[in-house]
């Protein structure tokens, strides 16, 4: 039996809860949409809500969840789905919902996820929002343009349009579909190609605290907590600067330590075959080989250390001359 399959299982569930991971990003978000609109096409008699934490969301983010029944009904849920999540600590403090729900499902693109769910769809694709549209594809559910251009703006979000993950001939079919008819030039410019004033200011400060080692292979900085405060930043204001910081030339790994409540959120990037998803999951994070992160609660100087002391066993251990060629 394919696993999702499992939907047609779902015809006794009165109360669903899709919850998205903690500080939940474009991907998560649309994906939790989409899978709602989904689900309401094929069951009966059921309520679906979201969970996710509005307080921190900026516009562009509740335009993605407009008319959606959001952390209603929270009691009652017989069913959980988490969605974009590689383990149940991010789900935060909506864990309980899907800890307490009688079904549990998890659906995931992040290789670190650690299949927490009772039945678990995790594939190696671009997004969550394209686990979706297979699933969508499946059941010959007719995907409508908003739908549509929610997938692609998770898709876009999450790839850094199409540069970052694990790309797919199904990702390619999706942005070819969305191209004939949605607008992508102005979905890009509400999700990615937009910066608060705070994100440039904060990208000003991890440029100027840029520590390079091995001829710039490795790249540390951080943001001082100090910083944050006075610009009274929220953790989403910190999207896209590592991906900057990692735009240096030459570079293969790439560390930004960005304060988090009273720790830090360690943000890593590796490029090519260097690896840096498994020091997140060494220090109890996750994400990709390319892109991952974990919390600390350790100084940011001995972050600093532990980090470069990982990168360099990684350059040793990898010990490529990579040249580019066509
Ligand atoms: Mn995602």
């Amino acid at each position: 039996m394919h696993n999702y399959e499992l939907i047609s299982s779902l015809t006794d569930a009165k109360n669903i809860c899709i919850i998205g991971h903690l500080n939940a990003d474009t991907d998560a978000l649309c994906s939790m949409y989409c899978l709602r609109e989904f689900l309401i096409s094929r069951l009966q008699n059921v309520n679906i809500v979201l969970a996710t934490d509005t307080d921190s969301l900026q516009s562009n983010y509740l335009a993605i969840l407009e008319n959606t029944p959001i952390n209603a009904l929270i009691d009652d849920i017989d069913t959980a789905i988490s969605i974009d999540c590689p383990n149940i600590g991010r789900l935060g403090k909506f864990s309980n919902i899907f800890t307490q729900a009688k079904t549990k499902i998890v659906i995931d693109h992040h290789q670190t996820n650690n299949y927490f769910g009772d039945i678990n769809i995790v594939e190696n694709n671009s997004s969550s929002c394209e686990i979706i549209y297979n699933i969508m594809k499946f059941y010959n559910y007719e995907i409508s343009n908003e739908i549509l251009g929610r997938l692609y703006a998770g898709i876009i979000t999450d790839t850094m349009n199409f540069t970052v993950g694990e790309l797919t001939d199904t990702t390619f079919e999706i942005a070819s579909l969305a191209s004939k008819r949605v607008d992508t030039q102005s979905i890009y410019d509400n999700f990615l190609n937009h910066h608060s004033a705070t994100n440039m200011k904060l990208l000003a400060e991890a440029i100027n605290n840029i520590k390079s080692f091995n001829d710039g292979k490795i790249i540390i900085s951080y943001i001082r907590p100090k910083l944050v405060k006075k610009l009274k930043a929220s953790f989403d204001e910190y999207t896209g600067i590592i991906n900057r910081l990692s735009s240096i030339q030459n570079n293969f790994m790439t560390c930004l330590i960005e304060p988090k409540d009273n720790i830090f959120y360690v943000s890593l990037r590796g490029k090519r075959s260097y690896n840096v998803g498994e020091i997140a999951k060494k220090y109890g994070g996750g994400g990709h080989a390319g892109a991952a992160a974990f919390d600390s609660n350790l100084s940011l100087k001995k972050i600093k250390k532990l980090i470069l002391n990982e990168f360099t066993k990684i350059l040793k251990s990898t010990n490529k001359n990579y040249k580019f060629k066509f």
